[in-house]
């Protein structure tokens, strides 16, 4: 079952408040380092703008893990820590969000215009999206020097990123904008995309990051079974992630701005997204002339067209039967993993991390 609204409220506002410290630390370092006034401004807005906005399902994911994996409430000191890990991964995220939107050429992002949009910004958000990326590893250096899982940290923020800029490339390049080829797409070339783009920063990272701190080890043998523990992760989050995704490209044509915070491109961008490859997988031929004429125009007309065959097929059915499918999947890989014994503080994977990451997901609107 989920916290009451107000707890989450207030787990929420003490997530926030770590933010405020670490965006007053960086603008500090800033002037430390004599850049002029004017420049600190724009930095400051950078972070404000960019990082604290979203639904923070990510950063709060790295303190519920390290709680899970304690098996008790944290210090102060190590929700202090598991928090700015967290913060860590909300930079990552602002920093592929700034530069993603630049690529699909996004118009809203969280309710408001895209950040390269706003008046003066333009192109500046390209090192502006850097500079959010450079946050990280100031951050991780400033905190984290010192602890015997510093490198663990270093490697896994940089496999991550380098993952999700290959999923970014066959994104990209699978939709071209001026050559639209329906049949390069593929279920499969969707999965590897989403598997990149999405699933390694937005899933596993959370549960690796928290796993070093709580020092999990490499391997370890409970009930006679001998567990991998990360090996273990990945091959739950993986999937987790694919869901996420799933859910992102249906939200896209399905969700209306108000709920999404953002207005669905996937059509119009020629995006090799699960909506179109499901329609290709069941479409008639008149339903394909349909998709093969009016998929990835920049044409209004031409999207609703899209959106009617998308309706003509039955894809929101499909979509929720898609949905318990996955949900069920996943639990059953879930309570394949050895259980430790409760209130037990030995490094040991918990079900519950991944219970209470799926449950924060499953339905979801937005
Ligand atoms: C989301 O895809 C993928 C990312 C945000 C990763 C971007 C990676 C970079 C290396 C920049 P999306 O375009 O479907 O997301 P949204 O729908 O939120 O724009
Ligand atoms: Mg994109
Ligand atoms: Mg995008
Ligand atoms: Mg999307």
């Amino acid at each position: 079952m989920s916290a009451p609204v107000d707890v989450k409220q207030q787990k929420r506002a003490k997530f926030q408040q770590v933010f405020n410290t670490i965006r007053d630390e960086l603008v500090e370092h800033m002037k430390s380092e004599n850049m002029a006034q004017d420049a600190v401004d724009w930095y400051k807005r950078n972070l404000d703008y960019n990082v604290p906005g979203g639904k923070l399902n990510r950063g709060m994911s790295v303190v519920d893990s390290v709680e899970i994996l304690r098996g008790r409430s944290l210090s102060d000191d190590e929700y202090f820590k598991a928090a700015l890990l967290g913060w860590c991964i909300e930079f990552l995220q602002a920093f592929f969000l700034v530069s993603d939107d630049i690529m699909d050429a996004s118009i809203t992002r969280r309710s408001q215009p895209c950040y390269y949009r706003l008046d003066g910004v333009g192109n500046i958000a390209i090192n502006d999206s850097f500079m959010l990326e450079g946050a990280i590893y100031h951050l991780l250096q400033k905190y984290f020097r010192s602890e015997p899982y510093y490198v663990h940290l270093l490697e896994s923020f940089h496999e991550t990123t380098y993952r999700t800029e290959m999923g970014q490339l066959v994104d990209l390049i699978t939709a071209p904008e001026d050559h639209v080829d329906l049949t390069k797409f593929s279920i499969k070339k969707h999965a590897f995309i989403v598997q990149y783009k999405t699933a390694y920063y937005s899933f596993y990272l959370s549960v690796a990051l928290a796993m070093r701190m709580c020092g999990v080890p490499e391997s370890y043998t409970l009930n006679g079974r001998t567990v991998e523990p990360y090996k273990a992760a990945l091959s739950i989050l993986l999937p987790l992630g694919e869901y996420f995704q799933i859910q992102d490209d249906f939200l896209d044509y399905h969700g209306t701005p108000e709920q999404i915070g953002k207005i669905g491109t996937d059509i119009v961008d020629n995006k090799c997204s699960w909506c179109i490859n499901i329609a290709l997988s069941v479409a008639n031929t008149d339903q394909r002339k349909i998709l093969d004429e009016c998929y990835g125009r920049k044409d209004a007309e031409k999207e609703a067209k899209v959106k009617a065959v998308y309706e003509e097929i039955g894809l929101p059915a499909r979509y929720f039967a898609y949905e318990e499918e996955a949900y069920q999947r996943i639990t059953t890989l879930i309570n394949d993993i050895p259980e430790p014994e409760p209130g037990t503080d030995n490094g040991y994977l918990r079900r519950e991390v991944f219970t209470s990451f799926l449950n924060k997901i499953y339905k979801r609107t937005k």
